[in-house]
Order: C-alpha cells, then structure tokens, then sequence
C-alpha cells in the first residue's frame, strides 16, 4: 500500500470563558515553537485594545508582538511562505471569513492557533467560534473559577453597576474584571433571558 507524505498543517482551537487564561495558553504555546525556531504571526481583532495596541498580553503579563488588523483576510497578505504558525487572539471578534482563511492556512500548510470566547456574556455561542471548533482538528476548553461559589467556570458574567446585565445588551462591549466575572452555570445571570424550551431557569 502506498501513503502520501504526511502533510502539514491543521487548526487547534482554545476556548472558554474569560478568566480562563485562554491568552495565556495561546502565548505559552506560542513560546514553546520559538524554542523550535517556527516563524509565528500572531493576529488580533482592533476591537481589543485593553492593555496594548500591537501587543497580545495576558492576565499574569506576559506578552508577544502581534498584528492589529480589521478584516480576516489581511492575515492572507501578512503571512508569507517562511511563517510556520498563524497565532490569533480574542477571535470571537472577528466575522465569517475567519473560518476561510483558517481553513485555507491550514491547508497550505500552517499550524493555525486560534482562541478565543466560545459564549457571549448571555452564555450563548459566539459568533463564528462554534464553527471554527467543529472545523479544528484540536479543541482545549479551559474553565475559569467561580467567582460566587468556588466551582469550574464556563461563562462571564457581565456586570453594569454591580448588576447583571441584561439580554437585550450589545454583545460586544470591550472589558475585564470592572465589567466582567467568570461564574459558573448555575451562577451565571442574564436578565430577561428566554427560558429554556419552556422551562423558567435560565433568566431572572
Ligand atoms: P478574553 O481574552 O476572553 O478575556 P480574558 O482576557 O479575561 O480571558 P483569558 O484570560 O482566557 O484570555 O477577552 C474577552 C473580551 O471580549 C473582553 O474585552 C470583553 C469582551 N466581551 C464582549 O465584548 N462581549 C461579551 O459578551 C463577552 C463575554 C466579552
Ligand atoms: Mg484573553
């Protein structure tokens, strides 16, 4: 039997609530393929401008050099042929065309990393994400900890003035730890959220 050469080049997705130190495992894993002397692009949405303007940095301060761009499709016009790793960042920010140029990267040989939210602050999926992870060959979701009973979390928690936020707020409103908690399922609240299927739990 006869195989090809194994081919490079897949997606691996991180994802989970904020809190989670998604930031952080992108920037780890981005440390060690330096270590092995891979050539790495690392890409953020403009939208996120909290801590630095072409810089990815985490919670805990770590930090790498990145591309500030609007649209996906400028990652095509950065990334030449000796760029071995596409790194991208708060990637819930960004529309459709993310999951193309995913796609095509990876098709053209490059690890591609993406992390990013996979719910919105109404624990609801988040835009493009639920796709990307159906297309990613790998998946990590790293929980954070609730921030009211201790518990693994997966959702945030929005707060405006100390209360939570309702469903019919914007989705994206750029922030950290003065505007959002991690909390887990049972503590997550979302004013005005339609129950589930019928069922009351969900909203308050
Ligand atoms: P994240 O990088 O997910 O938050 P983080 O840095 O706390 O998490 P991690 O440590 O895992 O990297 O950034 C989320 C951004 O998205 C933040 O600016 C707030 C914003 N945001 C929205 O715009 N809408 C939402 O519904 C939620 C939940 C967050
Ligand atoms: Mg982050």
């Amino acid at each position: 039997m006869m195989y090809h050469q194994y081919q490079e080049g897949y997606i691996e997705v991180i994802v989970g609530c904020m809190f989670a130190g998604k930031t952080e495992e992108l920037i780890r894993r981005i440390n060690t393929l330096k270590f092995a002397n891979k050539n790495i692009a690392v890409f953020k949405p403009e939208i996120d401008n909290r801590y630095s303007d072409n810089e990815v940095v985490s919670h805990a301060g770590t930090r790498v050099h990145s591309y500030v761009i609007k649209d996906a499709r400028e990652i095509l016009d950065i990334v030449t042929p000796e760029i071995d790793v596409v790194a991208i960042d708060e990637v819930q920010f960004f529309d459709d065309e993310i999951l193309k140029v995913c796609e095509y990267l990876a098709l053209n040989g490059k690890r591609v990393m993406a992390a990013g939210l996979d719910m919105d602050f109404r624990g609801e999926a988040f835009g493009v994400i639920p796709k990307l992870m159906t297309t990613a060959e790998f998946v990590t979701k790293l929980t954070a900890v609730c921030t009211v009973c201790g518990g693994p979390a997966t959702r945030s928690q929005r707060l405006v003035n100390g209360e939570p936020a309702s469903y019919d707020d914007p989705i994206v409103m750029v922030g950290a730890s003065e505007a959002y908690e991690a909390r887990c399922r049972h503590d997550h609240i979302v004013y005005n959220k339609p129950g589930i299927n019928g069922y009351s739990k969900g909203g308050k």
